[in-house]
């Protein structure tokens, strides 16, 4: 069982391996399998255009020499704090109920991995999730025993449906179609994923979810596997999109794996992209309603993007300073 205790014991160990050379040579080892003597870190990568901004908040910690967990956290608070950002935390989009219900999870370089769905009235749903990594013997709450533990820990309930949310709730129950536009909300999960300076890997994602989304609804962005998996020999990913999508390959869980195959992060996303319009045609389901896009790093911060629908874009943040990159995509964007 994870206790609070053991996870710092751990934490002590591998920074103490570290001071005493160990860890460099663990790190070299990782480094040649990835196949680069010159790892490109710090790095971080993050979903949509609003990881410019999130991306910031996590340089400031790793460029300091921080630790990844804490500048994934530190970024993806950004879009959670910030009620103009309409699909994160305070200020995101409701269900078909008008209760804004947010989902969010994180993983660290020790496979560590904390998370929460469905809960509500919590600003900083990735903070809870990291509490629930580093103070409970489970990895996964939700719903009202979510909100419980939340408080338990001294975290704010406030109200976070914000004015426009509520106007557009009101909007959409005149016709009650639940119809996710695809691009439509333009910036939505926030997926986080960073490489430090010490060389480890972490990553974090949240989310209101699809808005409008039926009552209880859980995406893939609390689901480790699913809308973000950290392995701290390989890589990182993490996923925006349509969750049931995502959930139904266990997405960026099959990015890392086919990173371990050899596939570069690019590939990888590729591969995963392939899979998803795959099963699509199986299901004889209409692939112009869908999108899901993956970002991927790998251990030497060598980093790649694929997505099905044209339009989606993410942040990245190293040594060269920070861009925003158009994703590659299966459908290409109709040219204007
Ligand atoms: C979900 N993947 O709840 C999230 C939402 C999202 O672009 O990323 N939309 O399914």
């Amino acid at each position: 069982m994870a206790t609070r205790k053991t996870f710092i014991k751990l934490g002590l160990l591998s920074g103490a391996g570290l001071v005493m050379g160990a860890g460099k040579v663990e790190a070299k080892k990782e480094f040649a399998k990835s196949g680069s003597k010159n790892p490109n870190k710090p790095i971080v990568l993050s979903t949509w255009n609003f990881g410019l901004k999130a991306n910031e908040a996590a340089w400031d910690i790793l460029n300091k020499g921080g630790r990844a967990l804490d500048a994934v956290e530190a970024g993806v608070m950004v879009p959670e704090a910030d009620p103009t950002e309409r699909s994160v935390g305070y200020g995101g989009r409701p269900d078909r109920d008008g209760r804004v219900t947010l989902d969010a999870c994180i993983m660290d370089e020790l496979s560590n991995i904390g998370s929460v769905a469905a809960l509500e009235f919590i600003k900083h749903p990735i903070s809870v999730a990291r509490a629930v990594m580093e103070k409970t013997p489970h990895v996964m709450l939700v719903g009202d025993g979510a909100l419980q533990f939340a408080l338990s820990q001294g975290f704010k309930k406030e109200n976070l449906l914000v004015p426009d949310s509520e106007r557009e709730w009101k909007e959409w129950l005149l016709k009650s179609e639940y119809k996710p536009i695809v691009n439509i909300e333009n910036h939505d999960t926030i997926g986080m994923i960073a490489l430090d300076a010490a060389g480890n890997l972490s990553g974090a994602c949240t989310t209101s979810g699809m808005a409008f989304k039926m009552h209880g609804r859980v995406g893939d962005s609390p689901i480790i596997g699913a809308g973000l998996y950290v392995d701290n020999e390989i890589g990182a990913a993490t996923a925006t999109g349509h969750g049931e999508e995502v959930i139904r390959i266990a997405g960026c869980h099959l990015v890392v794996e086919l990173m371990r195959q050899g596939k570069s992060p690019k590939e990888a996303c590729i591969e995963a992209v392939k899979r998803v319009v795959r099963l699509m045609e199986i299901r004889k389901k209409n692939l112009a309603d869908i999108q899901v896009g993956f970002i991927a790093l790998d251990k030497a911060g060598n980093y790649g993007s694929y997505c099905v629908q044209g339009g989606f874009n993410y942040a990245v943040y190293d040594k060269t300073g920070n861009k925003l990159i158009d994703a590659e995509s299966h459908v290409p964007l109709p040219k204007k």
